[in-house]
């Protein structure tokens, strides 16, 4: 039997119930399998078989008391998948669907996403099906201190440094990082995504965005086009879907939508800075919903939808996982859209996927897109070990140079394998090479 055919047959065997790990599993197993068959040491020494079994997994309760002192009881994680280039890294999501399946997706997508990064980062993730929605800053911090209270004795900033992701930033940082800091007595890097007086690094909240656009524009360059006039669509409206309008504005493009999970505003005039800075109050500081968005200006607000039947030149799924089906990227296409920039993680089901790659529109896989975010949390680590803070200049410029060889390592890639264009398989191999490397170097471990 192939190896790949037999490495998905344990890992569905060993993991039921998990249809996201599956699906990451599969789409990265698919595009190794040149790299292998060239690759004689790897088979010999399993790294496949030991690159799909998480080093490590922290499953933990995390009991807390909510304002009317009504004891409630969420579920917490930690994945700690590989660390053979560097501490396990990733963000921490807090969301009611969290669950093994999800975060190990996740944790995947992480170990190949920051081997990209050209940084020493291992990959990691972790959360809770906790629900910050609808929750006082009282419960989040009681809830946040119970977490890091079991968490605390598994991190550590050489060991595993979390961050944010969704439902999870600035303010939810902060308390996790002062229950860390009173339960060791150590102010350290130990996670990223910290406020900007105590330890954090400017641009981090702007990275992911930024870099994913970035992305988008290395990857129009190769046709001769920019991201000027350009028609782009946008899904979600939280930190990654809020720092990819900004930027596609500063370079020129028009934004007609951003959504949540209750629906999608569509507004043909174009999200400008000032419509921009509404939904940054709206969603980071009143926590409200994105229809509040039409009652301040002229827009159409689609209940329950999502943006991908609005004709674009560009679309930019920032909100989750599987968020644009086979259906959907059929209504991309038609609509003309010629570029698919993913700011989530694998926001775009293999169907969709399998379309773009197909008709040969620009793709740009999460792992490669997004890795900006991931990038400056490593610049966070590195100013926080030499004790400095870099100004916002130099850390855009690292990020955007990041930016930029990440697209060029993913096209080579993809070209010496004669997929010229297709940087799924440009992502997937590239990261994966320099893991499997430091593991055969490491022994067996
Ligand atoms: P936020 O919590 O800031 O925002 C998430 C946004 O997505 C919200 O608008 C939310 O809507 C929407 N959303 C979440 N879940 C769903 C769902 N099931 N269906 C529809 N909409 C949903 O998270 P981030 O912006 O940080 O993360 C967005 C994506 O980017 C995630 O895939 C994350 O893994 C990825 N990412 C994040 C990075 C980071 O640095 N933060 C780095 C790299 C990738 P609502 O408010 O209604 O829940
Ligand atoms: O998916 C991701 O890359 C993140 N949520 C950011 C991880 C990090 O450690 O900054």
């Amino acid at each position: 039997m192939h190896i790949v055919t037999e490495v998905l047959e344990t890992v569905s065997k060993r993991n039921p119930n998990e249809p996201e790990f599956l699906q990451a599993v599969q789409e990265i197993l698919n595009s190794l399998t040149p790299l292998l068959e060239q690759n004689k040491e790897y088979q010999d020494k399993c790294i496949l078989q030991r690159f799909v079994e998480p080093e490590r997994q922290i499953i933990f309760r995390v009991p807390w008391q909510d304002d009317r002192g009504q004891i409630q009881i969420n579920r917490g994680y930690r994945f700690e998948f590989n660390s053979a280039i560097g501490p396990y890294k990733g963000g921490l999501r807090f969301h009611p669907s969290v669950c093994p399946s999800i975060l190990k997706f996740l944790a995947l997508e992480q170990v190949l996403k920051n081997s990209l990064t050209t940084l020493p980062m291992g990959g990691g993730k972790g959360g809770a099906d906790f629900d910050p929605k609808g929750k006082s800053d009282n419960e989040v911090m009681r809830f946040c201190q119970s977490f890091m209270t079991e968490l605390f004795r598994h991190i550590g900033p050489y060991t595993d440094v979390p961050a944010g992701d969704i439902g999870v930033g600035t303010r939810e940082i902060g308390y996790l990082f002062g229950q860390y800091k009173r339960l060791r007595n150590e102010f350290t890097g130990v996670l990223t995504g910290k406020g900007r007086n105590w330890g954090g690094s400017l641009i981090r909240p702007e990275a992911t965005g930024y870099g994913t656009v970035y992305f988008a524009q290395e990857m129009l360059k190769t046709r001769g086009d920019s991201l000027a006039g350009k028609i782009c669509t946008v899904s979600g409206s939280g930190n990654v879907a809020q720092y990819t309008v900004q930027k596609l504005q500063q370079l020129g493009a028009k934004v007609v939508t951003l959504s949540d999970s209750d629906g999608t505003i569509y507004d043909a005039q174009g999200i400008n800075a000032e419509k921009l800075d509404f939904v940054m109050t709206l969603k980071n500081v009143r926590r409200g919903r994105l229809k509040e968005y039409t009652d301040m200006f002229n827009a159409e607000y689609r209940a329950g939808k999502r943006p991908w039947d609005v004709p674009c030149d560009c679309a930019f799924p920032c909100a989750t996982q599987n968020e644009i089906s086979g259906e959907n990227a059929k209504q991309l296409l038609d609509g003309g859209c010629k570029l698919v920039c993913e700011g989530a993680n694998m926001p775009s089901q293999p169907k969709a996927v399998e379309l773009f790659l197909a008709k040969g529109i620009l793709f740009g896989p999460g792992k490669a897109a997004n890795a900006g975010g991931v990038a400056v949390s490593g610049l966070e680590m590195a100013q926080n070990a030499i004790h400095l803070n870099w100004t916002r200049e130099e850390v855009e410029q690292r990020l955007h140079g990041i930016m930029i060889s990440i697209h060029r390592n993913c096209c080579e890639t993809a070209e010496r394998y004669d997929q010229a264009g297709n940087l799924v398989l440009g992502a997937n191999i590239a990261g994966f090479s320099k893991v499997a490397d430091a593991m055969l170097d490491q022994g067996l471990v």
